[in-house]
């Protein structure tokens, strides 16, 4: 049977968003969706996700050598999944529907210092809709600051929605041995949506994503769901390696434990630490652009079922961009970044992609970087 989690009263709805994900031309975020799959949380908030853990962050700068800084940045890469992948199913009890973040949204978010640590900090904004998210974060004490952004393209397969990112981050990291400073690109993994049908969506990571760095070496991750590698879900298996050669191999859970060469291997990562989340202002001391309070009351309404008021207070946001975009072309002016700049020619992005196996790197992209 169609939609068994999905209430009774909006199962038509469901029905009907099904259907029209058979119509999809590869963006989904502006499709109309029933009410019980509404996520209160913009997709501006998510790149907090690749922060949540934040000493594994700054221990990368600790590595001795390139090659046990690569294997760092791997570590912090995969321990970031769990977290990427999984957590509305932990919190909402399935996949949602983020918010569509409005031009110009922004999120800043804080991990404190404890312990020396060093402070990180997260500078997010939606810069446009291709690409559509730039984000920043950089711990200046530990040496080590990421910048990236993603997109997405839909498309449904009749069963699951098949989602290809686009974009990428760039990792710098600066040694703590003083050698110095060292680039790591890193591509974005597909993912499969699984269970819509059922109306209980959840995601599969598929397919290979990469990290290649300026010293040489590049680590390879390969996505299995169940009944590939171990017939258990969220599996991966990686290498690391210099030119053609392969000098480590990983495997085991992204959201679960892993090893070191096979599963009898020394442990590799356990995602079972807990996860450290961002730390935000208070609403009230936000600015109006800032997400949480640009979606205040949308959000609320999500969470008290109160949609015709969250909707109500959505086609207002909506309104009012379409009015700003008309009052700018009027004035024969286009919409500009605040934190971010457009590069036609990233260098730092173009050295590093030229390293990289053809096969792996990402078709050209727009690229925006950090003001200052
Ligand atoms: C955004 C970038 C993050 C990782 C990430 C996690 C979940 C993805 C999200 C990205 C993009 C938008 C996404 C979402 C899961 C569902 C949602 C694909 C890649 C789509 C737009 C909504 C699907 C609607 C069904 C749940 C019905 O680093």
């Amino acid at each position: 049977m169609t939609g068994g989690a999905v209430p009774v009263e909006q199962r038509a709805g469901w029905g009907a968003f099904l259907k029209s994900l058979a119509h999809m031309t590869g963006d989904l975020s502006s499709m109309t969706a029933p009410p019980f799959i509404l996520s209160p949380t913009s997709l501006t908030e998510f790149p907090a996700y690749w922060c949540e853990h934040p000493l594994v962050f700054a221990a990368i700068a600790d590595g001795l050598t390139p090659h046990d800084r690569m294997e760092r940045v791997l570590r912090w890469f995969i321990c970031t999944l769990k977290g990427q992948y999984t957590t509305r199913n932990e919190k909402m009890g399935s996949e949602k529907k983020p918010l569509n973040p409005v031009l110009g949204e922004e999120f800043f978010g804080v991990w404190p210092d404890v312990a020396g640590r060093g402070e990180t900090k997260l500078i997010v904004e939606q810069v446009s809709h291709h690409p559509p998210i730039v984000s920043r974060f950089y711990n200046e004490k530990a040496g080590v600051k990421l910048q990236g952004h993603s997109g997405q393209k839909t498309n449904f397969s009749g069963t699951a929605i098949h989602v290809k990112q686009s974009g990428h981050a760039i990792l710098t990291v600066k040694p703590k041995s003083g050698e110095p400073a060292e680039k790591y690109l890193i591509t974005l993994p597909k993912l499969r949506i699984e269970g819509i049908v059922w109306g209980s969506p959840y995601i599969e990571l598929t397919d290979t994503n990469a990290i290649q760095s300026n010293t040489g070496f590049t680590a390879v991750i390969d996505y299995k769901g169940k009944g590939y590698f171990t017939g258990k879900a969220h599996t991966f298996k990686a290498t690391i390696n210099r030119g053609n050669r392969t000098i480590q191999s990983y495997e085991g859970q992204w959201t679960g434990i892993s090893y070191v060469g096979g599963s009898k291997g020394p442990v590799f990562l356990d995602t079972s630490a807990p996860k450290e989340e961002v730390v935000v202002r208070p609403i009230e001391e936000q600015g109006e652009w800032e997400s949480r309070k640009l979606w205040e009351k949308v959000a609320k309404g999500i969470r008290t079922g109160s949609y015709d008021e969250a909707g109500k207070e959505k086609s207002r946001i909506e309104n009012d961009q379409r009015q700003r975009r008309k009052d700018e072309a009027a004035k024969g002016e286009s919409w500009k970044p605040n934190h971010f700049i457009h590069l036609d020619e990233d260098p730092e992005y173009q050295q590093l992609a030229a390293m990289l196996d053809d096969k792996l790197t990402p078709a050209h992209e727009d690229g925006y970087v950090y003001k200052g």
